[in-house]
């Protein structure tokens, strides 16, 4: 039969055998953190960040030593920025670019793909916002009709589903109309394919691409796109000529390191 302990004997059993610190996990080369310990006492915050050219992808910042001895929260994962003149849209982890140079749709396909890039979709408000913030005249996004009258598709290949048409279109005008460009206020407007506009480009986000969630040493690079320097000054925005009156006057979505957008000086190049 088993001998039942007094309670104080439990306690002190208990406090024995309970954790007291929490281990840390061996850092990612992009990660930063406040602690140089490899474990710390329970109820110690531990801090993150990502070091200088990276930026936050997922993850907490700050992260506690819990009673269980294990942090609270999710480790922090970082990765490279996009490249210059592209912008950042954490909710599809894409970095985003206007070209200004007008030429045809298929030709702004072909001049996205040399960038390892799609023509832009615009999914949803977050990504039809950023897009209207780059815009700089009437542009070409990743729309089309053009295998079937009327039955809209992205350039990733998805059905339409979110749409920002203008009052009246798509209407084909013409000798039809199939391809769909951004107008002013961020509505769009299908016109002939073979009209000269500029044109957005979309990328995945370079740390979207091969990374995990853990602070573990994660080997893997991103292969793509190759980045080859990266800006660290505050996200800024451009000042849109034409803005809708109900758009939001700061950006709708995180960017990398701060939640914002980042803004560097080369945009406007053309492929
Ligand atoms: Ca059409
Ligand atoms: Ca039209």
């Amino acid at each position: 039969m088993q001998r039942k302990l007094p309670t104080q004997m439990l306690r002190i059993y208990h406090s024995q055998i309970s954790a007291t610190t929490c281990p840390l996990d061996k850092l990612n080369p992009h990660v930063n953190t406040s602690e140089e310990r490899s474990e710390v006492p329970i109820g110690t915050s531990v801090t993150y960040s990502c070091v200088e050219t990276y930026y936050e992808v997922s993850g907490d910042t700050v992260r506690g030593c819990d009673v269980s001895g294990s942090l609270t929260g999710t480790a922090l994962q970082c990765g490279q920025g996009c490249p210059p003149g592209w912008y950042f849209l954490r909710e599809t982890l894409s970095c985003y670019h206007q070209f200004d140079t007008k030429i045809r749709f298929s030709e702004a396909e072909a001049a996205c793909a040399s960038h390892g890039a799609i023509l832009s979709t615009s999914k949803s408000s977050a990504e039809n916002d950023l897009l209207l913030r780059l815009r700089q005249g009437d542009a070409w996004i990743g729309l089309n009709d053009t295998s079937s009258e009327n039955n809209f598709v992205w350039s990733d290949g998805s059905p339409l589903i979110y749409a920002r048409w203008h009052r009246g279109e798509p209407n084909n005008w013409g000798s039809g109309e199939d391809c769909a460009v951004m107008r002013p206020g961020g509505t769009w407007d299908d016109r002939s394919c073979g009209r000269k506009y500029r044109y957005f480009c979309k990328m995945p986000y370079p740390a979207s691409t091969g990374t995990t969630t853990t602070t573990t040493m994660n080997p893997e690079t991103p292969t793509w796109p190759p980045v080859t320097t990266m800006k660290t000054e505050t996200p800024t925005w451009p000042t849109p000529t034409t803005m809708k009156p109900t758009t939001p006057t700061t950006p709708t979505t995180p960017g990398p390191s701060t939640g914002q957008t980042t803004l560097t000086t080369t945009k406007g190049k053309d492929c």
